[in-house]
C-alpha cells in the first residue's frame, strides 16, 4: 500500500535534491521470525493443493508464523504469515487451487497464527462485499464452493480491519495465491502461472524495505524457465502486490488472451488481439500470455519500473546508491565495481534452446552506426549529471562530456544488416537494449545474461566498446535504452527511439514524440519524478499542413513512470486512428479512429495517424500518472492553413 502512496507523492513538485553528501542509510533492523517458526518454501504454481475425487476438492489450508527468504540464501530472513496445506510446508505464494470447472471445493481453513484474519476470493463468484470470511486467531472455519466459471482468480488474506490485499503490508503480505479454474474435459493444462507479490515495510524516518517476487522469489535467486525455440508458450501472470507492473518480455511478441481481476475473467475476443511486448498488469489484475520462441538463447521477461528491478526492491541491497551518485561521487554498486548486472526483484530469465538445425545468421556486410555512451556532470535539473547516447556524424568523434536527450533517433531499414558500435566513454558500466526488436538474444543487451550457452553478452567496461550486430525484421517504432542500473542511466537521459522503416520517411509528416525522465527519481524520500518530452520541459512544436495525414510515432520511456498522452486543442480532446503497438502493425479491426487519449507504460510505443481538419494550435499533453493531475508538459503542434 505504500507503495502507491509513494507514487502519487512523487507527482509532486519539490524542491531540488540537495547535492551535500548522502551516505547510505545504515541497514535497518528487519522483523525477525520466531526461532521455531517454519520455513517457507518458493511457490512454482505446478502442482494443485488438495485431493481430488471425481467432482471434489478437499483442501486443507493453515495460516501458520513462517520465516521467508525472498532472495538468496545470503539475504534477509523475515517474518510472514503463510499459507501451508495442512500438514506441509508454508508456501509463497500460497498454495495453488486448480480445478475443473463444476468441481465442488470443500476447503478447511485454519488460522494458526496469533493474529485475527479476513480472506477473500475464494467464491469468484461472489460479490467482493459479499465473500469476506473472518478468521479469529486459533480458529477453523470450513466452506464448500463450486467453482463454474472458467479463469484465473486469486484468494487472499489480510489482517482484521483491513478490507482489500492492496492493503496489506510486510506481515500479511504474502497470504495469497491463485485459482485457476480449467474448461472442464480438457486436457492437462501445460502453462505457467507466476504469481507477484510483494513484502513491503515502512519506517517513519528511513527508507522503506521491499522485495518484490514473481513465485516468491526476487531474480537473480528464482528459477530460469527453460523453453525449446518454437514451442507455444501459455503464461497466466497474477499481480497480488500493491501496485501495478509494466511487463516487458525481450525478442517477442506476447498475445493477451484472457484479462482479468479477483471477479472476473473473459477472454479477449481474437480480433482484440494485438502483438505487444509490453502490458501493464494493474493491481489485482490477471492475464493470460501466449506466444513463441521463435529464436534461441537467453531472455528476459520483467517489470519496466527501473524501481522494481533494482536495489530499491532488494532487502540487502544498497537503498541509497544513486543517491550517492546524485552526490556526485563515483558509482559504487555492484555492477559498477564488478561489472556484474545489478538487476533485481520482478525479472523472469528464460533459457531457450535451440532447435535442431539451428544456425545463427551469417551476414557479410552492414552498416555500422557508432553511438557513444557519455555523461555530463551537472547539467540536468538539481545539477545531476546527464547520460545520454551520442551518434557521431562524419569522422570526427563527439566531444567526450556532449549529451543528447533523448537519444538520437536510430533511422534503420527493415531487413538491412546493422552494427550498432557502442563505446562507453563512461566511469561506470553499461549495456544497451534494442527494446521489442526480434534479433537474435546476444545483442539484446541485458548484461551478464543475453546470449547462449558460453557467449554471453559482457557489461560494456568503462572505455570498451560493443558491437550490436543485427538485422531488423519489422518495420516500426521502438525505443532503445541503458538496462544496468536503469534507475540512474535511464533516469538520466540514456534513452531514445528507434524508427525502422521500408523506405526513408517523410520526417514533416512523421513526426517522434520520446516522453522521459530528466533526472533520477528518488523513492525513499518525497522527491521529483522529472518529464521531458522530446528532451525539453517546453518541447519545440511540431508543424502540421490542414488535410495533411501525419504519423505521429510516440515513445514512452519514463524509468519508473507510466504516462498519460492526449491530443488537444483549446476546447476538446481530437480524434486519431491507432496505427501500431510496440513497434507491431496493429490488426485492421484496431485501426478505428478513437478519442486522441493513451496511457503507455514505460518501454511501451504507439503510433497513430492524425489529419488536422483546420488551422491553429493543438497539444500533445503528457502527464505522469493519470491525466489532470500532476507534472503536465505540453507539446505544441501548429497547424497552417492548406498553401493555395
Ligand atoms: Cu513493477
Amino acid at each position: 500500500m505504500p507503495f502507491i502512496a509513494m507514487h502519487a507523492v512523487l507527482a509532486v513538485a519539490l524542491p531540488l535534491m540537495q547535492d551535500a553528501v548522502i551516505a547510505p542509510p545504515a541497514r535497518v533492523s528487519l522483523p525477525r521470525p520466531a526461532a521455531n517458526a517454519q520455513v517457507a518454501t518458493a511457490n512454482q504454481n505446478l502442482v494443485a493443493a488438495g485431493k481430488r475425487t471425481k467432482d471434489t476438492l478437499s483442501l486443507a489450508l493453515d495460516v501458520v508464523e513462517a520465516a521467508y527468504q525472498p532472495e538468496g540464501s545470503e539475504d534477509p530472513v523475515v517474518r510472514i504469515l503463510a499459507l501451508a496445506e495442512r500438514g506441509k510446508t508454508p508456501q509463497v505464494p500460497g498454495p495453488l487451487l486448480r480445478v475443473p470447472a463444476g468441481t465442488t471445493v470443500r476447503l478447511s481453513l485454519r488460522n494458526r497464527s496469533d493474529s485475527a484474519l479476513m480472506f477473500s476470493g475464494f467464491r469468484p463468484a461472489l460479490k467482493a462485499a459479499d465473500d469476506t470470511l473472518q478468521l479469529a486467531a486459533g480458529a477453523t472455519r470450513e466452506l464448500v464452493v463450486r467453482l463454474d466459471a472458467v479463469g484465473t482468480f486469486t484468494y487472499w488474506g489480510v489482517l482484521k480491519g483491513l478490507t482489500n490485499f492492496a492493503e496489506r503490508d510486510w506481515l500479511d503480505s504474502q497470504l495469497s495465491g491463485a485459482i485457476v479454474v480449467d474448461p472442464a474435459g480438457a486436457p492437462a493444462p501445460r502453462d505457467r502461472i507466476f504469481v507477484v507479490t510483494e513484502w513491503f515495510h515502512n519506517y517513519p524516518d528511513r527508507p522503506f524495505e521491499s522485495a518484490l517476487v514473481f513465485n516468491g522469489k526476487a531474480w537473480p535467486h528464482n528459477d530460469r524457465i527453460t523453453l525449446t525455440q518454437g514451442d507455444s508458450v501459455h503464461w497466466r501472470i497474477v499481480n497480488l502486490a500493491a501496485i501495478e507492473h509494466p511487463l516487458h518480455l525481450h525478442g517477442f511478441y506476447y498475445r493477451v488472451e484472457r484479462r482479468g481481476g479477483e471477479r472476473g475473467d473473459s477472454a479477449v475476443a481474437p480480433s482484440q488481439q494485438f502483438l505487444q511486448n509490453m502490458q501493464t498488469l494493474p493491481i489485482g489484475g490477471t492475464m493470460s500470455i501466449s506466444w513463441v520462441p521463435s529464436t534461441p538463447g537467453n531472455w528476459v521477461f520483467h517489470c519496466h519500473f527501473a524501481s522494481h528491478v533494482g536495489d530499491v526492491v532488494s532487502l540487502h541491497g544498497s537503498p541509497d546508491a544513486h543517491t550517492v551518485q546524485l552526490a556526485g561521487h563515483p558509482a559504487s554498486t555492484e555492477a559498477s565495481v564488478h561489472g556484474g548486472h545489478q538487476m533485481r526483484g520482478l525479472v523472469i530469465g528464460l533459457h531457450v534452446t535451440p532447435a535442431p538445425g539451428y544456425k545463427e545468421p551469417v551476414v557479410a556486410e552492414r552498416r555500422t552506426i557508432r553511438l557513444f555512451a557519455q555523461k555530463k556532470d551537472g547539467r540536468l535539473v538539481g545539477r545531476q549529471t546527464a547520460y545520454g547516447f551520442v551518434m557521431q556524424r562524419g569522422d570526427s568523434v563527439p566531444a567526450r562530456d556532449s549529451v543528447q536527450i533523448p537519444a538520437p533517433v536510430l533511422e534503420l531499414r527493415r531487413g538491412q544488416p546493422v552494427r550498432l558500435l557502442v563505446r562507453n566513454t563512461m566511469d561506470e558500466f553499461t549495456g544497451v537494449h534494442w527494446h521489442g526488436l526480434e534479433i537474435e538474444s546476444f545483442p539484446d543487451g541485458v548484461p551478464n545474461f543475453s546470449g547462449m550457452g558460453a557467449h554471453i553478452m559482457p557489461p560494456i567496461a568503462p572505455g570498451d566498446s560493443f558491437a550490436a550486430d543485427f538485422t531488423p525484421p519489422r518495420s516500426g517504432t521502438f525505443p532503445y535504452h541503458s538496462h544496468l542500473n536503469e534507475l540512474r542511466q535511464i533516469g538520466s537521459g540514456m534513452y531514445g527511439a528507434i524508427v525502422v522503416t521500408d523506405a526513408p520517411r517523410d520526417t514533416t509528416r512523421d513526426h517522434v514524440i520520446v516522453a522521459g525522465g530528466g533526472g533520477v527519481p528518488v523513492f525513499h524520500k518525497a522527491g521529483p519524478s522529472f518529464l521531458l518530452v522530446n528532451g525539453r520541459v517546453f518541447p519545440r512544436p511540431i508543424h502540421m499542413t490542414v488535410g495533411d495525414t501525419n504519423r505521429l510515432r510516440i515513445v514512452s520511456i519514463h524509468s519508473d513512470e507510466i504516462l498519460a498522452f492526449r491530443l488537444a486543442n483549446d476546447s476538446a480532446v481530437v480524434r486519431w486512428t491507432p496505427l501500431a503497438r510496440d513497434g507491431a502493425d496493429l490488426p485492421e479491426s484496431l485501426r478505428r479512429s478513437t478519442l486522441a487519449k493513451i496511457e503507455m507504460g514505460p518501454g511501451q510505443t504507439a503510433d497513430f495517424l492524425y489529419v488536422p481538419d483546420r488551422p491553429g494550435e493543438l497539444a500533445l499533453e503528457v502527464w505522469i500518472g493519470s491525466t489532470s493531475i500532476g507534472t503536465r508538459v505540453a507539446l505544441p503542434i501548429i497547424v497552417e492553413a492548406k498553401k493555395p
